[in-house]
């Protein structure tokens, strides 16, 4: 009889963190299950139930490697060598780039923290570049998560990666008389919140979602919105157009919570200043307008308050001392009207009465919340259209309040990041309200850094895990930028394409191989109070350490060991945990985790501070921005005006013709982003890329489904099975990004990441036309051609 272990813990593959029970028989992980006693554990998906395929898998990093030919030799010439040899040539080349050019000339990446468990030792990864004097760390934000958790804080002041929806407040799908999915299918991507979704349904919960396909969700939607590509800024403005026109909205919360009352003049754009009209008064002094009295009302935005605490007027226009003025919530209402019903139709791409019946189920179905995702987030109007959702959300009144975005309570622990160094981070100068301002950078940055050294000279590079070349545009250049590094070290679970150009690589532990902290699991106010510290479900297979490990080791070499406890992870853990009064032991003890006590409070801006003034929202005008001047200081709109696509049919009428559909893309339920390909029991049921097309522009072009068709765009061209799918729209094809991996066990092949005849979709995407705002690349509005291939690629 074989000795059977079952042990509580959390799948690390993607953020859904699902609560699960690993099976280990005689020392080996063999199965994976759902935990339904945990709040995360009411299912798993193929990924998780593939989790021991993964962790057993015979092409797993089992030892640090160096390589030994040139960077471009199709073969690395990878030699095995100890991790003491590993750190200490790792240590020596990042102290000899520090002494050439400084630190700020060693970049970090890490892998997305939602397709992998990197954030399980996020934190320790920023303290080590923070100690080392980093200040660039490309983690994917620009084009995943500026949207929901960064371009938000322009409009609510908040925002945080790992609570996504409104930058940083979740939907209580749990209350929600209305939910809107925008551009995020959870039924792939997000199991636990498609659980939830599904249960609110069934209580009568109503549906909006937004998505160019009819998946997932979409087909249990009241509304599904087929918006075209990139243009869900229009669909954003005509909706909340047809809300203000109709009174659909939360006069009083724009009134009393928003900058909507400040008047902006006319003739410069910017916010009235008191003293502009009170010779004298105090700078700091914004107006609005107090109808009774028809006068101008000084605001404070130090306090949040108006002066008397007289109720300004929310749509003035008034002339104080002959300067023609506008509030700041007429200008916003003005621009919305500009979006009819019609004209949003026409630029979006679907019926004109659905504007109008998702502006009154938004209103009537109260309390609404949302969460916008990829879809909305891959564009080069991301920003304004992340604004421009925020807005149109702003209209309902329900932040923060039950059954809205709430901003839910999370257990208290030290921060270990520490501080980052002055330098600017790459990207600060062009972009200073981008990724950059938080020491977040594109690899595009990292790429000018290195080619061009602008602006300034990147030589060395250390990852954990991420494979850049697959998934962000532009592959062929991020391969010569990798070739020219002076030093880069990788450490990830696989090879993979980017990988292959380091010169070391370090064998990483999964995440059923290591001890990791949970703080939480964010979907809601139950799962929030779940505190868990993951045990190992099986030793680390060959010298695999965890990240945390990693980060550690490294710091300790490189004369850090101050900052890192000596390398004492276990004191490290207990710094982090001591405002909580949770201890390593107690956690330890309660593998499934501990359930901490978290009271959620809403409405928390309306809550006093210490002087007596309600808290209100952590932005300039300590009000929800519908107006954000910051922006018109750095010359781009304070208000979300929407701007085409920069690669669409608008933008670039000259390529229309030989590019007639917009190219997007989607996640694969089987697999996270560029990895799992290598995963049998996954991979035997899709073997190959697929891109969706609708039937009738399939035929037009002499397509039936299951052929191989070239995709080509003014940057590129690549290769994948056509899929028919009725529900686009006909000038729409939607890919697949991530694919090259081969899967020996089931004979499926690999394909060549940087070839016409391969399949990177993100080849075809250039890393020229980007958001003005994030510097995010389009990866799901291109234009593009598709045409039949005679046969199977090679
Ligand atoms: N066209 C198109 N492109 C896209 C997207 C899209 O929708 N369309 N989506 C984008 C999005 S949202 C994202 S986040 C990025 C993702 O891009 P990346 O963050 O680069 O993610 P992956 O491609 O999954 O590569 C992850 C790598 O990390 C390794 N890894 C996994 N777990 C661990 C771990 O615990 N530790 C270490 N050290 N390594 C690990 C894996 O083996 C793999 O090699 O791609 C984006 N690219
Ligand atoms: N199975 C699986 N799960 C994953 C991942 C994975 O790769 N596979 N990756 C993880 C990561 S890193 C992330 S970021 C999350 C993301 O999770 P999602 O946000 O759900 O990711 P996507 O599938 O890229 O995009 C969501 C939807 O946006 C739609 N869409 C495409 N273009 C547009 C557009 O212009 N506007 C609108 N409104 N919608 C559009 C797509 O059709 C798609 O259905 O998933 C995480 N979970
Ligand atoms: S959705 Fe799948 S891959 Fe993601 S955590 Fe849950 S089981 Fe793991
Ligand atoms: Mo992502």
């Amino acid at each position: 009889m074989p000795v059977v272990e079952r042990k509580p813990g959390h799948c690390g593959l993607c953020i859904a963190r699902c609560g699960s029970i690993a099976v280990v028989e005689d020392g080996r992980f063999v199965a994976l299950e759902p935990d339904p006693s945990q709040p995360t554990g009411q299912a798993l998906c193929a990924k998780g139930r593939a989790a021991p395929e993964l962790v057993n898998h015979p092409d797993r990093l089992l030892h640090p490697m160096k390589r030994t030919r040139p960077k471009g030799d199709p073969d690395p010439g990878w030699q095995r060598i100890t991790w003491d040899e590993a750190l200490d040539a790792t240590a020596a080349a990042l102290r000899a780039i520090a002494d050439r050019h400084g630190p700020q000339a060693v970049a970090f990446s890490r892998a997305s923290g939602s397709c992998t468990a990197t954030n399980d030792a996020g934190g320790w990864i920023t303290r080590l570049m923070h100690a080392f004097g980093g200040v660039n760390m490309m983690n994917n934000v620009d084009i995943c998560g500026w949207g929901r958790g960064f371009a938000t804080r322009y409009t609510y002041g908040v925002g945080s990666v790992g609570t996504g929806g409104a930058g940083g407040a979740m939907p209580d799908i749990d209350r929600a008389g209305c939910l809107i999915l925008w551009g995020y299918n959870p039924s792939m991507s997000r199991l636990t919140h498609a659980t939830a979704i599904v249960a609110a349904l069934k209580r009568g919960m109503k549906l909006i979602v937004v998505d160019p396909r009819q998946v997932g969700l979409a087909n249990k939607a009241d509304l599904w919105l087929r918006v075209r590509p990139g243009s869900d800024g229009a669909l954003a403005l005509g909706i909340a157009g047809v809300m203000i026109a109709r009174g659909w909205f939360d006069r009083d919360f724009l009134r009393d919570w928003s900058n909507g009352p400040l008047l902006v003049r006319e003739d410069t754009g910017s916010f009235l200043r008191l003293a502009e009209i009170a010779p004298g008064a105090d700078p700091a002094l914004l107006v609005a307008w107090d109808a009774a009295a028809d006068a101008p009302l000084p605001y404070d935005p130090r306090t949040g308050r108006y002066q008397g605490d007289v109720a300004p007027a929310l749509d003035a226009a008034p002339a104080p001392r002959g300067v023609p003025c506008r509030s700041a919530f007429a200008r916003y209402a003005a621009l919305c009207a500009e979006w009819t019903p019609r004209r949003v139709a026409e630029t979006c791409w679907i019926a004109a009465d659905q504007v109008e019946a998702a502006a009154r189920l938004i209103w009537q179905a109260r309390p609404t919340a949302y969460y916008a995702w990829s879809g909305h987030e891959q564009h080069t109007n991301t920003t304004q259209t992340a604004r421009a959702i925020s807005l149109l959300y702003a209209l309902t009144g329900c932040f923060d309040a039950p059954g809205g975005n709430v901003l839910l309570p999370g257990v208290k622990l030290a921060d270990i990041a520490g501080p980052a160094p002055r330098e600017p981070a790459l990207g600060l100068a062009e972009r200073p309200l981008g990724p950059s301002r938080w020491n977040l950078v594109s690899t595009e940055e990292i790429y000018r850094g290195v080619l061009e050294g602008t602006p300034y000279r990147i030589a060395g590079l250390v990852s954990f895990g991420g494979n850049m070349l697959l998934s962000h545009a532009d592959g062929r250049r991020g391969r010569a930028a990798m070739a020219a590094l002076d030093f880069a070290v990788h450490a990830d679970l696989f090879m993979n394409p980017s990988a292959e150009l380091a010169d070391i690589v370090l064998p990483a532990a999964s995440p059923f191989e290591t001890e990791a902290l949970r703080p939480g699991f964010e979907v809601s106010e139950a799962a929030q109070a779940r505190v868990q510290l993951r045990q190992p479900v099986v030793p680390p297979r060959g010298e695999a350490r965890s990240d945390t490990r990693i980060a550690f080791d490294l710091a300790c070499r490189l004369g850090l060991g101050d900052r890192f406890w000596d390398g004492d992870i276990e004191a490290g853990l207990r710094h982090q945990l001591a405002p909580s009064g949770l201890t390593p032991e107690a956690l330890r003890a309660e593998p499934a985790g501990i359930d901490v006590a978290l009271r959620t409070r809403h409405r928390k801006h309306a809550e006093p501070d210490a002087a007596g003034n309600a808290q209100g929202f952590a932005t300039p005008t300590c009000k929800v921005e519908v107006y954000a001047e910051g922006f018109l200081v750095h010359g781009q709109a304070p208000l979300p005006g929407f701007e085409e696509p920069l690669m669409g049919q608008a933008s670039r009428p000259e390529l229309a013709g030989d590019f007639p559909l917009v190219l997007t893309s989607a996640k694969h339920t089987l697999f996270c982003e560029s990895q799992h390909r290598n995963l049998p029991s996954l991979r035997r049921n899709a073997r190959d890329p697929e891109l969706e097309l609708h039937p009738s522009a399939a035929a037009a072009r002499g397509i039936a489904g299951g052929d191989w068709v070239e995709i080509a765009t003014p940057r590129g061209r690549v290769r994948a099975r056509a899929a028919l799918n009725p529900s686009l729209h006909p000038r729409v094809a939607c890919g697949q990004h991530g694919w090259w991996q081969a899967c020996a066990a089931v004979g499926a092949p690999g394909y060549d990441p940087f070839a016409e005849t391969g399949a990177n979709l993100n080849l075809l995407i250039g890393s020229d036309l980007v958001d003005p705002v994030s510097g995010t690349q389009p990866l799901k509005s291109y234009l593009c051609e598709v045409r039949r291939l005679p046969a199977r690629p090679a």
